[in-house]
């Protein structure tokens, strides 16, 4: 028998859509190592315009994108400044070190967020025996936080602060459709503090497949160099980019709808009192579940939930984590809080 299961556990489960499978099978090739599949092509000059930079390149993952950036950013021994809680210090399998030789420094934000007075004092300084502080690293919207907005206000003086120390900045952009689409900022407006830009079209946007990272030329040319020994060079990729393609085209405004499933769980789950929700945290289309007052493992809580018909991953400490996406409905989100309410309520 199969299970229809409530599927809160990431916005990576999402299936191509009729439409979207329709565009991908009208897709023109060509061997994208060569640089000769017009989709890709496409596809590259639209993210470029898009995020206001002179290049793009795909590539096949998030973290191969973010991956690539340090390679391009650092030399062996660098450090890299990042927030405790973000996705390149904690789900890319410690790729930093092991493909860049890096050292990443981490500061603890709040909600995901640093402050600039802590990066500065991870700053090292310029002494022969130090390491050098080549680049920050900013994660917007924050995976781990649960989803949450840098304040652009942050983001341009962490840029200042970036230029005074002659030091790179990169955005793991993997969600900054989600903080346009709900602050109103444009993904240009964002990206014009970065030297690099890595965003998905794989997560809320609901390609199957796929990464850009926007730069400038001389940064591009050099990231096709490391996506081809990373292993992320492509052939007929045309018909994965024109999923991506459709995706931007047709998913980025739908987002807020994701937001205001999202708004609703938290809003209900509050309701609970064995939970812990930060609904200050809720801000698009994640949420962090502290399960601790249950008295139960966060493994068991996920256990329970996929018995009622929910399913839902791990967060950070003592919670469980859901994601919304175009793939659950409003009513899926009322029956995963029902089950919630019948649980633990
Ligand atoms: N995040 C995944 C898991 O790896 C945790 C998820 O389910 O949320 N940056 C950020 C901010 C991400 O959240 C992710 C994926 C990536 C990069 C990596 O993208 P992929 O999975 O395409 O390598």
């Amino acid at each position: 028998m199969t299970v229809n299961y409530i599927d809160l556990r990431s916005d990576t489960v999402t299936k191509p859509s009729p439409a979207m499978r329709e565009a991908m099978m009208k897709a023109e090739v060509g061997d994208d190592v060569f640089g000769e599949d017009p989709t890709v092509n496409i596809l590259q000059q639209k993210v470029a315009d898009l995020l206001g930079k002179e290049a793009a390149l795909y590539v096949p993952s998030g973290t191969q994108a973010n991956q690539i950036c340090i390679k391009v950013h650092t030399q062996p021994g660098d450090e890299v400044i990042m927030e405790k809680g973000c996705h390149l210090f904690n789900y890319e399998t410690g790729a930093l070190s092991f493909l860049s030789g890096i050292q990443p420094h981490v500061i603890e934000g709040i909600r995901g967020v640093m402050q600039v007075e802590d990066v500065k004092k991870a700053i090292r300084p310029k002494a022969y025996y130090m390491p050098r502080s080549a680049l920050l690293a900013v994660e917007n919207t924050h995976n781990r936080a649960g989803g949450t907005i840098y304040p652009i206000e942050t983001i341009r003086e962490l840029h200042n602060l970036t230029r005074a120390e002659k030091m790179g900045f990169h955005l793991d952009g993997a969600r900054l459709w989600n903080a346009c689409v709900e602050t109103g900022i444009s993904p240009k407006e964002y990206a014009a503090y970065f030297d690099s830009v890595s965003v998905c079209l794989s997560k809320g946007l609901g390609a199957p497949v796929g990464s850009v990272i926007a730069g400038s030329k001389e940064f591009v040319e050099k990231a096709r160099k490391f996506r081809k020994i990373f292993g992320g060079g492509m052939r007929q990729a045309g018909i994965l980019a024109a999923a991506g393609m459709y995706a931007l085209d047709n998913n980025r405004e739908r987002l807020k709808d994701d937001h205001a499933k999202m708004k609703y769980f938290g809003r209900e789950l509050s309701n609970i009192s064995s939970l812990s929700i930060d609904m200050e945290a809720v801000q698009t289309n994640i949420i962090i579940i502290g399960v601790e007052n249950t008295g139960r493992q966060p493994e068991e809580v996920l256990a329970m939930l996929k018995a009622k018909g929910a399913l839902l991953t791990m967060g950070n400490w003592m919670s469980v984590r859901a994601v919304t996406h175009l793939d659950v409905s409003m009513d899926d989100v009322k029956r995963a809080a029902s089950i919630f309410h019948e649980l633990f309520g």
